[in-house]
């Protein structure tokens, strides 16, 4: 087709990259993607995608690079002529960002000055519109709530200082060059597919893993701040809507409803059928097994496991303890974002919950765990090249 869009997606890869590359090809978009050399497959999110690189006309290409390599963004972008950019990719973990300070500046902050500059060298700038991952992260400490696009920044990591420069020089390149770039200020969403090691997902694992009888315990960090979880299916909707607009601007996607580290990993717990109890609201917070609901756990787990729940209730184990290494330097404690302009201006409506995400996720995690459970009772341990 003559008039396909083009899109080219950094971090495609990634939760949010996989999610918007599977909307855009159903919109008819010709993808680009931009993937890291790795010395393992690292397609996993959008290996259901993938195109026979010998087949002609294919919607989804993939090109190796970096958001550190600005040749290899600018050679990329030359000859792909989006119509479309879509920068997702970045060093998203908060708390390794304080391990690797200078490479998530490198990275998530010049990384992006990189795009806009390529375009703008290369003429695109009619042409080209471009979308910047900004974060809820830039609130940082608590300025005021709810968090909106006039809210103050605060940033509280080398993360979020890095993505307010990237915020900043997105800002600053549309007005300068009159150039359509946007930041969607994207709150914490999360899927099925999330990172492992992000506090929803290494929850909605460990409960099924519990629940299974594969893992006793899980050691979190700090369970008492607040986050505004939404779905990444919704939010990866809204950068399409942003792109969509005449005019460029900067828009909060968020559900307006803030939860605990607690409460989610009590509404986890839940699906499975165990209500969890915590014993305290101090650092060395203990959570044990209260009760389970046979109807609930027999459905979604499996009556094999009951047996072992029901002993460890009678115990009273606990399944959840805090672990100080999992605490950052400096805590963003509350986030609640004010979704107003992005839901009159764009018509952004989520279809997704919290209760709705959990139990996506936990949904997912619990026949993940059980196909695990099912290969290691057959003998067929996780694949060892060593053994
Ligand atoms: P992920 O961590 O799941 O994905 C990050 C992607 O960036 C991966 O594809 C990763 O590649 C790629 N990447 C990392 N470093 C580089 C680099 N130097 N060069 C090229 N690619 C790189 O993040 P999400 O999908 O959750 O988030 C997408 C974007 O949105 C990120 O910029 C994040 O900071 C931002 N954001 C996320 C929110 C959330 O709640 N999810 C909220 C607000 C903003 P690889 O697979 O090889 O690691
Ligand atoms: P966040 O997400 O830092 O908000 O950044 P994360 O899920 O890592 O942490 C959320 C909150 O949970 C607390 N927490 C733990 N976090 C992790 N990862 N592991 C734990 O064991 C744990 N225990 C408690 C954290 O301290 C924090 O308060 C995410 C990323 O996707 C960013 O890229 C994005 O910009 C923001 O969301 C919006």
């Amino acid at each position: 087709m003559a008039n396909q869009k083009v899109a080219f997606i950094t971090g495609i890869t990634g939760q949010d990259g996989a999610y918007l590359t599977e909307f855009l090809l159903k919109k008819g978009y010709i993808v680009h993607g931009l993937k890291r050399r790795s010395s393992m497959f690292n397609t996993d999110r959008i290996d259901h995608l993938y195109q026979d690189p010998h087949v002609e006309n294919r919607n989804l290409v993939l090109h190796y690079g970096d958001l550190t390599d600005s040749m290899n963004l600018t050679r990329i972008i030359q000859e792909v002529q989006p119509d479309e950019i879509y920068n997702l990719a970045a060093m998203s973990h908060v708390k390794v960002s304080f391990d690797t300070p200078e490479y998530t500046a490198n990275a998530d902050g010049i990384g992006t000055l990189r795009i806009l500059e390529a375009v703008r060298l290369l003429g695109l700038t009619e042409k080209t519109r471009i979308y910047q991952a900004s974060t809820s992260e830039l609130y940082g400490l608590v300025q005021a709530v709810p968090q909106s696009e006039t809210t103050p920044f605060y940033p509280r990591s080398p993360y979020a200082v890095a993505k307010m420069y990237a915020y900043w020089i997105t800002v600053n390149y549309r007005e300068a060059y009159n150039m359509h770039a946007s930041n969607g200020i994207l709150f914490n969403h999360e899927s099925p597919v999330r990172g492992e090691t992000f506090v929803t997902r290494k929850v909605t694992r460990a409960m099924s893993r519990i629940a299974l009888s594969m893992q006793e315990k899980v050691y979190m960090g700090n369970l008492s701040s607040k986050r505004d979880w939404g779905h990444a299916k919704d939010y990866i909707k809204a950068m399409h809507l942003i792109l969509q607009q005449d005019q460029p601007d900067d828009y909060v996607i968020a559900t307006g409803i803030t939860t605990t580290i607690r409460d989610f990993i009590k509404m986890a717990g839940a699906e499975a059928g165990l209500e969890i109890i915590f014993k305290g609201e101090d650092a060395d917070e203990k959570g044990y097994i209260a009760s389970v609901d046979e109807n609930i756990f027999c459905e979604k787990v499996g009556e094999q496991y009951l047996a072992n729940i029901k002993e460890k209730i009678a115990s009273q184990s606990e399944i959840v303890e805090v672990d100080p290494q999992y605490f950052r330097p400096t805590e963003v404690d509350l986030l609640i974002g004010d979704p107003t302009k992005s839901k009159t201006v764009l018509g952004w409506e989520p279809e997704y919950d919290l209760k709705g995400l959990v139990e996506d996720m936990m949904q997912s995690d619990i026949k993940l765990m059980q196909k695990d459970a099912y290969l290691k009772a057959g003998g067929y341990q996780t694949l060892n090249y060593f053994e």
